[in-house]
């Protein structure tokens, strides 16, 4: 078995501007399985998500339903919370920016570090500003004098500002990325990013003034400027284990094992994150884990369009494994996925009603009328079942972020089981032969355990339920009862 170690993985922080939806599910359902098979096979893991709350989209949109911006985070955020926990998500903390004690100390003290390096410096910032992306764009990122990702008319400012000497760190970057120091998951975003490398960076406005960005997180020592949101956003990945602050968790866990993101924010986790850790001569993270971005009928999902699904009415239909298994196994994590509701009826028809939840009642059945002695079978532990060298595949799967390669493992052992009962027919030798009728029946006992094993990481209250009806000799109630 590979040697136990600490395990630290991240999502993206979200905007708490609207409530959440599939893409946010979606992120924080890939890093809760791969957090949940970490700890299953014994790494000490630590998992974060939470909010990036200094952002000029609060204000506006806490003013559009006459709210005050922190009564508006305070209800977004706990809706938040509340979805993550109805999906099971199974972080160690829950950082939000706005949080003075938790985010604020360690985003001042890295500001300073870069400071002490020299690469903060005052000039003059006159261009567009895009306030839906929260970054500085230039008219040839325009489409129509739009930005194409947020549909709206940039902002013209004229403004004093900190800038941080990001152009300094190109060729570092480059190295760091093309050796695979900082692993870029899938390659073509690594490629992606090498081509933003060969046009060089530029140095990068690092702060607002204040009067014009009343919310956020002030300059030490000019408390006239606030940080760029991504600047301070950027450090919850560090402030959030302690860093700037006295004790916390910052030795055991940093570097950051895994930043798992969209592919529409790679250019921040590429450039400018691993600018500012060189920066500060702290160690950089080691993988970014680059999800592609779920559809619904082929189209980006947009209010306007009407094809916005909402998880949480899913959670309630089908409940919280469905949606879990839907987007880990039926979504390609390095493509962009396709989800409409038709899709998932039919795949929750086919390999969780039929599937799994058939091959579960099938076998417990069976055991129960002809009397196995479930007491007396010996389950493996945990740890013995991850040691199987069959089971390789699921985890190579994981160590390469293929959730979905790691579930098709875990679907191809269901279809192995029920291969198994079709050959051996322990329904007809019943008639005959007893003792090989429980044999065979054994054996398939011990395989679903294996299964209720590998699958708690997706399914993790299927996978419990499994578990306790196999030791109690027990029929669980219809897992995964059909949709008509
Ligand atoms: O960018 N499909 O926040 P954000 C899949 N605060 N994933 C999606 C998605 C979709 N349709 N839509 C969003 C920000 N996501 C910053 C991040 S990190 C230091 C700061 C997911 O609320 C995906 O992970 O716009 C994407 O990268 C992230 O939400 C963007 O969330």
């Amino acid at each position: 078995m590979a040697e136990k170690k600490s395990f630290y993985i991240t999502t993206p922080i979200f905007y708490p501007n609207g409530k959440p939806h599939m893409g946010h599910a979606y992120s924080e359902v890939l890093a809760d399985c791969v957090a949940r098979y970490h700890r299953l096979i014994g790494d000490t893991t630590y998992f974060l998500t939470g909010t990036d709350e200094n952002t000029a989209k609060i204000p506006r949109a806490a003013e559009k339903v006459g709210k005050e911006p922190k009564e508006f985070t305070d209800e977004i955020v706990s809706g938040f919370k509340s979805f993550f926990s109805d999906l099971n998500i199974s972080y160690d903390q829950f950082i939000r920016t706005s949080d003075e004690k938790a985010h604020w100390p360690g985003a001042q003290e890295l500001w300073r570090r870069l400071e002490a390096a020299g690469d903060i410096y005052k000039d003059t910032y006159s261009g567009l500003y895009c306030v839906g992306a929260e970054s500085f764009v230039t008219e040839k990122d325009l489409v129509d004098g739009k930005c194409p990702d947020h549909d709206e008319l940039p902002q013209k400012i004229e403004e004093e500002n900190y800038f941080f000497r990001l152009s300094k760190y190109t060729d570092p970057i480059r190295k760091l990325i093309e050796s695979n120091e900082l692993l870029i998951v899938p390659e073509t975003r690594k490629r992606e990013v090498l081509l933003l490398l060969d046009e060089g960076l530029k140095d990068i406005s690092f702060s607002r003034p204040i009067k014009e960005v009343p919310w956020g997180i002030p300059v030490p020592g000019d408390d006239t400027q606030v940080m760029y949101v991504w600047c301070d956003a950027l450090t919850n990945y560090i402030s959030a284990l302690g860093f700037g602050q006295e004790g916390g968790d910052f030795n055991t866990f940093w570097p950051a094992d895994w930043h798992v993101l969209g592919k529409d924010i790679v250019r921040f986790h590429a450039a400018i994150w691993p600018a500012m850790l060189l920066s500060a001569g702290l160690p950089l993270s080691k993988q970014l884990l680059v999800h592609g971005l779920i559809l619904s009928n082929g189209r980006k999902m947009s209010k306007s369009l009407g094809n916005v699904l909402d998880p949480a009415l899913f959670i309630e239909k089908y409940g919280a494994d469905a949606v879990r298994y839907y987007l880990a196994r039926e979504v390609s994590p390095f493509d962009d996925g396709d989800m409409t509701e038709e899709k998932f009826i039919e795949a929750y028809n086919g390999n969780l009603a039929n599937g799994l939840g058939n091959a579960v009642a099938r076998i417990i059945t069976m055991a129960r009328s002809y009397e196995v002695p479930f007491g007396e079978v010996a389950f493996l532990s945990s740890e013995e079942v991850l040691a199987g060298e069959h089971v390789a595949p699921y985890k190579k799967a994981f160590e390469a972020f293929r959730i979905d390669e790691a579930a098709d493992y875990v679907w191809s052992e269901i279809a192995c089981i029920d291969g198994y009962i079709a050959e051996h027919e322990p329904y007809k030798l019943a008639k005959t032969d007893m003792k090989k009728t429980h044999e065979h029946l054994i054996f398939l006992l011990k395989k679903l355990w294996e299964i209720a094993i590998l699958l708690e990481p997706f399914l993790p209250t299927t996978a419990l339920t499994i578990q306790t009806a196999l030791k109690n000799g027990e029929q669980p109630d219809n897992l995964f009862p059909r949709i008509a």
